[in-house]
């Protein structure tokens, strides 16, 4: 008896908790591999960081530097645009907040930009908080190449296409001008709480 309940039990996917995924997701389990292009390949003693475009002076950082900035732990709920979420996602990285320390700007966008020639769009206010980061780490490994490795972009309380992979650096810009996905029709802010999916969301 005692048998036949905890093999049920075992064998039942427990649900996620009511309020937990946004209108029109369901739960994943697994972790989906999204990219429009070829995985790139970049070796890190090649690899840097960029802060560009309106700011007071360009700043960059070498893979050992980025490494060396202030981390911290991030586990979050990420939603991807085609329906699935992933709770409880676990990140190590550097927060973007972090990256802007000390820089004296005007703009109020920020173009993100990656090795293979993504991009993606987002007003600065929501990188600059404290909500979104650089990961080089997932689940405590290295991020795999094809989730992004050595490092992407984690903005968790956007949908998924926000997080650029491969991210090589954030172009500092006054006005707000689409990205990859945001030309071909997905919406240019992307909040899955409000489903702003595609333009007219
Ligand atoms: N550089 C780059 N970043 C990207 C993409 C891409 O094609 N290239 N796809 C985006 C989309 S649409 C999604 S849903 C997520 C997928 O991340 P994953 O492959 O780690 O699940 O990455 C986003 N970041
Ligand atoms: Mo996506």
């Amino acid at each position: 008896m005692s048998d036949l309940i905890s093999r049920g039990f075992r064998g039942k996917r427990r649900p996620a908790e009511p309020g937990r995924v946004p209108p029109g997701q369901y739960e994943t389990r697994d972790f989906p591999v999204l990219s429009a292009g070829p995985t790139p390949r970049v070796s890190l003693a090649d690899w840097d960081f960029r802060l560009t475009g309106n700011l007071d002076r360009e700043r960059r950082w070498t893979w050992e530097e980025f490494r060396a900035l202030p981390r911290e732990k991030i586990t979050r709920d990420i939603h991807c645009v085609t329906k699935w979420s992933k709770l409880d996602t676990e990140w190590e990285g550097v927060s973007v907040e972090t990256l802007l320390e000390g820089v004296q700007t005007s703009a109020e966008y920020v173009l993100a930009f990656c090795d293979g020639g993504y991009t993606t769009n987002l007003p600065l206010a929501d990188l600059a908080d404290g909500k979104a980061w650089v990961v080089d780490t997932y689940e405590a490994e290295p991020l795999p190449p094809e989730h992004g490795g050595p490092a992407r972009l984690l903005v968790p309380h956007l949908y998924f296409w926000k997080s650029a992979k491969w991210v090589r650096g954030l172009r500092l810009v006054d006005e707000d001008e689409p990205g990859f996905w945001e030309a071909l029709g997905y919406h240019h802010y992307g909040d899955p709480w409000r489903e702003q999916r595609y333009w007219n969301d």
